[in-house]
């Protein structure tokens, strides 16, 4: 993408009413602009980011049997009359009347709809389990939106939902997400620790929710630091009993947020070497409810023996839209954003120096046209703009590669190679910078002396 073609407003003063350094940053670099309070437009770098994020989760998704749709973002009333839940959602539910005088709503969640659609679709102890989720806006009037699109009213949320024949397969479920929300986590360069939780408006008994450490966070954190650095799963075993013993090597550790933190419990449990205390933001939240949904809308199958069965559920949620700021809270610096390899919304920003010299101009269009060809993700900065500024909006959008190209790297067909995070760099013929900018800068990225000029 060429940047006098892209569309790129930066904010040269921070704004005011931005209290935390993910909003200023999205202001700032161009991501997001506010329309009303908690409701943002999302510009084209900022919406780059966010299909990334949504890239991983559905892919993670998907691989442990969950089955994309997509349900309105509007719904009736009479079904969330159904569920009880109508009257009990307070002010934070949009309620509309359609031109009917139809009482509708601006979904805050999905519970009441998808268990609409299975128990009008499913009969049978062969249809279950199933696992289905969707990637839709939800609207929550939450009372005090701040921190950007980290608390705000319109977000995009990612939300599955589980339906099994009985409490054993529903936990099943359960263990299969907890496991995917890590798995998604993690490659998304974050630390994400499951913490036990209150269910809230969602309902049931069992419940986690994932906590990014920030020092921005709006809840505390408690945990045994050997949370931080588990690794992974490396994969979701389809196997109860051993997807419940992946999900256990986490469960093992004490780790609660400020709602549910006992103090003594955590002086027990944690020896205070490791014990870790910090502000942490909530990226997923997923939740076992049994039959609270299903019971009172009907929502049942015949089992083998014939007999008639309410539904074991679950809810499961992720903040899709919570996540790019969540990130950027993770990964800045006081120069801005530095966006992990992953959900980088280009992999590259190339620089030319000097537009108006032939042949510098010539060597960055043939290196861009390489890339192009390799399939490399690439924001070519080609304006006719000093230098101070164009380093300035490398450093502000955060791509983890910068390349630039001026008369001198022309001449000697080279390419000067900087990584954002670490503020390495090397100066590389053309083609080998070609090769290294296909993969995230390695952590040893300008101590190697092959090849440096
Ligand atoms: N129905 C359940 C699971 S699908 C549910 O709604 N859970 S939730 O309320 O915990 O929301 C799921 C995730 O959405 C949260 O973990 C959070 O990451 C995100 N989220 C919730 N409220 C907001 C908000 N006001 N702004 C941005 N993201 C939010």
């Amino acid at each position: 993408m060429r940047l006098s073609r892209y569309f790129l407003p930066l904010l040269k003063e921070t704004p005011s009413e931005a209290r935390i350094a993910s909003h200023r940053l999205m202001l700032r670099a161009g991501l997001v602009r506010q329309s009303s309070a908690g409701i943002y437009s999302w510009l084209p770098l900022g919406l780059a980011v966010m299909q990334k994020i949504a890239a991983i989760v559905r892919e993670e998704q998907n691989r442990i049997g969950a089955l994309e749709m997509l349900m309105p973002t509007i719904q009736p009333a009479a079904l969330w009359q159904e569920s009880g839940r109508y009257e009990d959602y307070g002010e934070e539910m949009l309620r509309l009347k359609d031109r009917h005088g139809v009482a509708m709503l601006y979904g805050p969640t999905n519970e009441e709809q998808v268990t609409q659609i299975f128990r009008d679709t499913v009969r049978s102890w062969r249809d279950v389990p199933r696992l289905l989720y969707h990637i839709q806006w939800k609207f929550r009037d939450e009372i005090r939106p701040r921190f950007g699109v980290m608390r705000g009213r319109e977000f995009l949320m990612k939300d599955a939902y589980s339906f099994d024949l009985d409490e054993a397969g529903a936990r099943r479920a359960y263990h299969k997400m907890f496991l995917a929300y890590l798995r998604s986590f993690h490659r998304m360069g974050l630390t994400a620790v499951p913490v036990a939780a209150d269910t809230g408006p969602i309902g049931g008994d069992l419940s986690h929710e994932f906590v990014v450490p920030v020092a921005s966070g709006e809840s505390e954190l408690f945990c045994h630091a050997d949370l931080l650095t588990l690794p992974p799963p490396a994969e979701v075993p389809e196997d109860a009993a051993a997807a419940a013993a992946e999900v256990e090597r986490f469960t093992q550790f004490y780790a609660a947020s400020d709602a549910r933190h006992d103090a003594a419990a955590f002086a027990r449990r944690v020896p205070k070497a490791a014990q870790f205390c910090a502000r942490g933001i909530e990226i997923g939240h997923i939740f076992y409810f049994g039959e609270k949904y299903s019971a009172p809308m009907g929502c049942r199958v015949q089992d083998e023996s014939g007999k008639s069965r309410a539904l074991h559920c679950g809810s499961y949620g992720i903040g899709i839209s919570r996540l790019v700021g969540a990130i950027i809270e993770a990964s800045h610096d006081a120069r801005g954003i530095i966006w992990p390899w992953a959900v980088a919304p280009f992999r590259v920003g190339l620089v030319c120096l000097q537009p108006q010299d032939d042949a510098c101009r010539r060597q960055c269009e043939a290196f861009y046209a390489h890339a192009q060809a390799a399939d490399i993700e690439v924001l070519y900065d080609d304006r006719e703009e000093r230098a101070g500024p164009k380093f300035h909006q490398l450093d502000l959008t955060g791509l983890p590669w910068q390349a630039v190209i001026g008369p001198r790297e022309a001449a000697a067909g080279q390419v000067e190679l900087k990584a954002r995070a670490s503020g390495a760099r090397r100066t590389l013929p053309w083609q080998e910078a070609l090769v290294q900018i296909q993969s995230p800068p390695p952590a040893d990225f300008g101590s190697q002396a092959a090849g440096a000029v």
